[in-house]
């Protein structure tokens, strides 16, 4: 005789939760949905918790409109994430069979969350900035407000004296991208060490933060877009208050300081790789500008085997880079490094880790060595 099992509960109303149930009348197989972006018809980020689970018995989900999202060639190679403490995030076994992504877990508790991604979450964000205003030499430079009136913290480290270096790193214009806001940890992580790299780069330059671009998005569980169901890295060349005033936010900050050296940081949902990708589409390149973007790929492989230069996007043609993006836009405006820096959705697999795949912990790691390699950059940035 089967046994009888629990009927299931399925929650996604908090911080970045997304998913709608399509039918979880079977306990061991429920159907699920992706919801949209507000606005937008981007989606691909999912976050739900399900509780009702009969721990040592197999339950299997399945997004049934995977292949409808905005990366439908994604979810080859992908495995979810899942977490019985929203802490420790580990892989569950996933297949995508072309139209829906399905997977499984034996559950050792009866409540597990399930995510696209290892979620970075407000609360841990707000943590994050009162801990980075105790170092010494961290100031909030300014604040802006998104769509929603969400702050959007600019911190600066450093005292901004004349001559300095400005190095800035914004993340998480695409909300869904919590990789990107790990890595800002990371950079703050590595900051509080105030070990002698830090000291080194600390005295000739500032580092200009924006941890999180997108805080309405992220909030309510968007892939891509902010609440007015625009993609932030196509607003850099008409940005505005009304509809996407956290770019208007950081250009105005960007033109009231100037920027040295620029890093706009997200997450990829197909490569699996890390990676950047630069300005030679950009009608203002140079071979200064093509042989900083040479030198900091070079140091950073050096650093860390979770970087390469194999995989990434296609370059873009000299003088068709989209100038709307903001790594195109800010390079040439203020005619300096600027890199886009991707982290996979899926593992580095030049050096992988079954459990994990990419995760927080190794998104903070990189932003070691990013900061380590803007280190030894700064005496060559003018
Ligand atoms: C990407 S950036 C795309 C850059 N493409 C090339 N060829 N340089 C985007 O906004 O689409 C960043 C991202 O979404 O992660
Ligand atoms: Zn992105």
């Amino acid at each position: 005789m089967t046994a009888t099992l629990t009927s299931l509960h399925i929650d996604c109303d908090f911080d970045a939760g997304n998913i709608q149930v399509l039918d979880a009348s079977d306990p061991c197989r429920v159907h699920l949905a992706i919801r949209p972006d507000t606005h937008s018809d981007h989606f691909q980020w999912f976050y739900f918790k399900v509780s009702g689970l009969t721990p040592g018995q197999v339950h299997r989900f399945s997004l049934d409109n995977a292949s409808q999202s905005s990366y439908g060639n994604a979810w080859s190679g992908y495995q979810a994430v899942a977490s019985y403490d929203r802490n420790d995030w580990f892989r569950v076994p996933s297949q995508f069979n072309g139209q829906a992504l399905s997977f499984e877990i034996q559950a050792r508790e009866t409540e597990a969350w399930f995510a696209y991604f290892e979620p970075y979450p407000r609360a841990r964000h707000n943590q994050l900035i009162d801990r980075a205003l105790q170092l010494p030499g961290v100031e909030l430079l300014a604040s802006g407000r998104s769509v929603q009136g969400r702050d959007i913290a600019l911190l600066r480290a450093g005292d901004g004296a004349p001559g300095k270096r400005k190095l800035w790193l914004i993340a998480q214009q695409h909300p869904g991208e919590h990789m990107a806001e790990w890595f800002m940890e990371g950079v703050i992580d590595r900051l509080q060490s105030n070990d002698s790299v830090i000291r080194q780069l600390l005295a000739r330059a500032d580092l200009y933060l924006i941890p999180n671009m997108n805080p309405d998005g992220a909030f309510h569980g968007h892939l891509r877009t902010n609440f007015k169901g625009k993609d932030l890295n196509r607003a850099w060349q008409d940005a505005s208050v009304e509809a996407s005033p956290e770019v208007f936010f950081a250009q105005t900050q960007m033109q009231r300081y100037g920027v040295d050296a620029f890093i706009d940081v997200h997450g990829d949902e197909e490569i699996p790789h890390v990676f950047t990708a630069a300005c030679e589409g950009n009608p203002g390149y140079t071979p200064r500008l093509a042989a900083l973007e040479e030198q900091f790929r070079t140091a950073l492989c050096r650093l860390t085997p979770d970087f390469q230069t194999t995989y990434g996007y296609t370059r873009d043609q000299p003088g068709q880079a989209n100038m709307t993006l903001a790594c195109n836009a800010v390079g040439e405006t203020h005619d300096c490094l600027s890199l886009t820096l991707e982290m996979p959705f899926k593992d580095h697999d030049d050096a992988p880790d079954a459990v994990t795949g990419w995760s927080g912990k190794r998104s903070k790691a990189l932003a070691g060595a990013v900061l380590e390699t803007l280190a030894g950059m700064t005496g060559a940035l003018r």
